[in-house]
């Protein structure tokens, strides 16, 4: 049985997808090239110096370690200050009345993202007290689609992976919570998310009872 959830973060909670994909089109654009929606789809659940290297590719341009540093806080801080005009209203749908019930059913919640900025979106968005642990990208040695995020969550509630159910909208975070053993439910299109258990459209035709 399903005693933690752990929800991925950017696509599950909050729509900051939108934010990142602005931040990093800025900068391609900067840098002579543009980035696609479908290319941006690469770029879900993967660390901020991994998507860079991989914008780099997209667009043939070869940088100094020193450049890419540059680039990447660049990028981070035009992404926060788009971040700042995010309020509880852009948790979407079905989310908080979700972790309610799963918290009066005594499941333990965790954060489980690669994201550097958790916290901070967390409570931009009023969501943070929900969690009973947060692992974040500055805790991870091995980003998704390594188990390592997930493997700490579930070591921080003390609960074994077969009894945890990850909520995950990206190929590699589907791929990371499979590799930790544990239930995988994909938020998206299961045409995307072929890997999962499970694929739910979203929060608002999901409850605590379809868990089990
Ligand atoms: P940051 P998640 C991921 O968060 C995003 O999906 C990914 O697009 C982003 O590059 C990554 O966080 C790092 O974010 O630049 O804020 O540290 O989906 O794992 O919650
Ligand atoms: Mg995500």
């Amino acid at each position: 049985s399903i005693k933690a959830c752990l929800f991925d973060l950017d696509g599950v909670i909050v729509d900051t997808a939108k934010y990142h994909y602005l931040a990093w089109r800025e900068l391609a654009n900067d840098l002579g090239f543009d980035i696609s929606l479908e290319q941006n789809e690469r770029l879900k659940g993967i660390s901020r110096m991994e998507s860079l290297e991989i914008i780099l590719s997209i667009g043939g341009v070869v940088l100094t370690e020193e450049e890419k540093l540059a680039r990447a806080a660049e990028k981070n801080r035009r992404y926060l200050e788009l971040c700042k005009q995010m309020t509880p209203g852009d948790t979407l749908p079905g989310v908080r009345r979700f972790m309610e019930e799963l918290k009066s059913n005594r499941i333990l919640l965790g954060l489980g993202s690669a994201s550097k900025n958790a916290t901070v979106i967390l409570n931009s968005i009023d969501m943070l007290h929900y969690f009973d642990t947060i692992v974040d990208g500055n805790r991870l040695t091995r980003g998704k689609p390594d188990p390592q995020v997930f493997q700490l969550g579930a070591e921080d509630l003390g609960v074994g992976a077969e009894h945890c159910a990850v909520f995950e909208d990206a190929v590699a975070g589907i791929q990371s919570a499979k590799a930790a053993g544990m239930f995988a439910i994909g938020v998206g299109a299961p045409s995307v998310l072929t890997e999962a258990d499970l694929v739910i459209p979203g929060f608002e035709t999901f409850s605590y009872t379809d868990l089990h």
